[in-house]
């Protein structure tokens, strides 16, 4: 064969990936279950590079040369594990299977193992960007053995984004289910920032009393600064956009139900697993869990509550400022507890992930991207064994001087009854960090008064059980 690489599984993502390697001068074999997706592509989009399109298994792994490079773009799951029994019998030894969907990593993981023991590489690869990302430069994120990135590596780095530096947002993240598992909280961090996002327009709707046109302004003008980045950007686009069948405000015509496809909720039932605090992200996707809780909402609407009454200009304005404080420094403890999360990851499956390359693949092509990331890879790179971007000196002393204000306008969403469980979660995450002494040590009390669980004390080593039923006097344990 003389395809450098084969994507099977033609639905948009696919179909636009294909192009993006035909456009980037690869000879490209294209393959769908459906054939009439394959030509279709073929018919629409072959004048914009090589494409070999094929209607069979075999005649897709016959037009690739050797070593294979595989991709398949089907639906996360049992089409996955379908589409690998099709083709795994008809590769041989050193070729590589890509898996460019939503995989949980511990899919990847069980594929990866079963395909190695039988000579044939697993690339689980995020790929983030959504369907212009996949046509005109994703943020990719692959996993596998290092020898597969070798052979697959230069192929990507045509495809990817480029980070404002001119380097590709591909990088190696790691064995078996690393790239899966970095994508994973991708998404996670991805569901704070629009969370913390959405708060900020909601208190400066209910709070501020702003239109959303002028909060589209608003969102315009910090985009210029520190909080600059892709969702920034579209959410002024989309504040600012009016619907046509009735002039009104679309934000305004929008059912307020949020949906979501399970990858932020895999990040904190992973988080949870390695015990690791991702509140920010947790509260954002029980956020949208709470807002699709229709008759639940239906049924509470009559509780009590204030009503905020819209402040005048001036206070309106450095109330705004203030938003601006509370969205950044809860942005960046959403990047810390996220970088937390990975490097747990990594250090529970042993992938040895480098976080200042992940933060600098996600600098183009991503959801996510974002000036600040830059930023987050200077702190990595110059630290690499940084125990938390809180401890990164230009972090923590911005977050230092946004806490006032942070303090103010979760007071302020408290008083006035707005729900801010992202703002909030963080500042109660910084707060706990910063803390000298913590509340857990009444928990201990308890746990050993209840069950015998017994504790550590501050001033000598060692397990101890205070005898509550008894005398209370204190007895060593175990
Ligand atoms: P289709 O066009 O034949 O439906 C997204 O659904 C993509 O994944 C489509 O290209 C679809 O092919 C493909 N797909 C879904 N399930 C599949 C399966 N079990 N085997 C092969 N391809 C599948």
């Amino acid at each position: 064969g003389t395809a450098q690489i084969g994507v099977t599984g033609l639905a948009v993502m696919g179909r636009n990936l294909a192009r993006n390697f035909a456009r980037n001068g690869f000879t490209v074999a294209v393959h769908n279950r459906t054939a009439a997706k394959t030509r279709a592509l073929v018919e629409e989009f072959g004048g914009e590079g090589s494409f070999v399109p094929a209607e069979s298994a075999e005649e897709f792994v016959a037009a690739l040369e050797r070593p294979r490079r595989l991709v398949i773009m089907v639906k996360a799951g049992e089409a996955t594990d379908a589409v690998i029994q099709e083709f795994a019998p008809l590769l041989e030894k050193g070729d590589v299977i890509i898996d460019g969907g939503n995989a949980h990593f511990a899919d990847t993981r069980r594929r990866e193992r079963e395909l190695r023991e039988r000579g044939i590489h697993f690339v689980g690869t995020g790929i983030s960007g959504g369907e212009e990302g996949a046509l005109h430069g994703p943020s990719i994120m692959p996993g596998g053995s290092a020898e597969s990135y070798a052979s697959l590596g230069p192929l990507l780095e045509r495809i990817a984004a480029k980070a404002p530096d001119g380097a590709p947002t591909v990088a190696h993240i790691g064995p078996d289910g690393a790239g899966h598992f970095v994508k994973m909280v991708h998404n996670g961090i991805e569901y704070a920032d629009m969370q913390l996002i959405a708060e900020a327009y909601d208190l400066l709707r209910s709070v501020a009393g702003y239109s959303p046109a002028r909060i589209a302004e608003t969102f315009r003008e910090w985009n210029r600064g520190r909080l600059g980045s892709y969702l920034i950007d579209i959410t002024a686009e989309v504040l600012a956009h009016t619907d046509a069948a009735t002039g009104r405000p679309f934000v305004d015509i929008v059912a307020d139900r949020a949906e979501q496809k399970g990858t932020g909720r895999w990040t904190v039932q992973i988080a949870l697993d390695l015990g690791v605090p991702v509140s920010g992200i947790a509260e954002a996707v029980f956020a949208r869990s709470v807002s699709g809780h229709t008759a639940l909402r239906e049924a509470s609407r009559g509780l009590p509550g204030p009503s905020p009454r819209p402040l005048g200009e001036e206070a309106a304005a450095r109330f705004a400022a203030r938003v601006e404080q509370a969205l950044y420094a809860s942005k960046i403890v959403s990047y810390t507890q996220g970088f937390h999360q990975i490097a747990a990851g990594s250090e529970e499956y042993g992938w040895n992930v480098d976080l200042g390359s992940v933060a600098a693949i996600w600098r183009a092509g991503c959801i996510i991207r974002a000036d600040f990331l830059d930023r987050i890879r200077e702190a990595y790179d110059s630290r690499p064994g940084l125990p938390s971007l809180l401890s990164d000196k230009r972090f923590a002393e911005e977050i230092g001087a946004a806490q006032d204000d942070w303090r103010e306008v979760v007071a302020t969403a408290a008083r006035e009854g707005v729900p801010t469980p992202g703002f909030s979660a963080s500042l109660a995450y910084y707060d706990a960090l910063r803390a000298e002494r913590l509340p857990a040590a009444l928990t201990q009390g308890q746990r050993d008064f209840f069950g015998a669980h017994t504790y550590r004390r501050t001033d000598r080593p060692g397990a101890f059980h205070t005898l509550w039923g008894g005398d209370r006097s204190e007895v060593a344990a175990g």
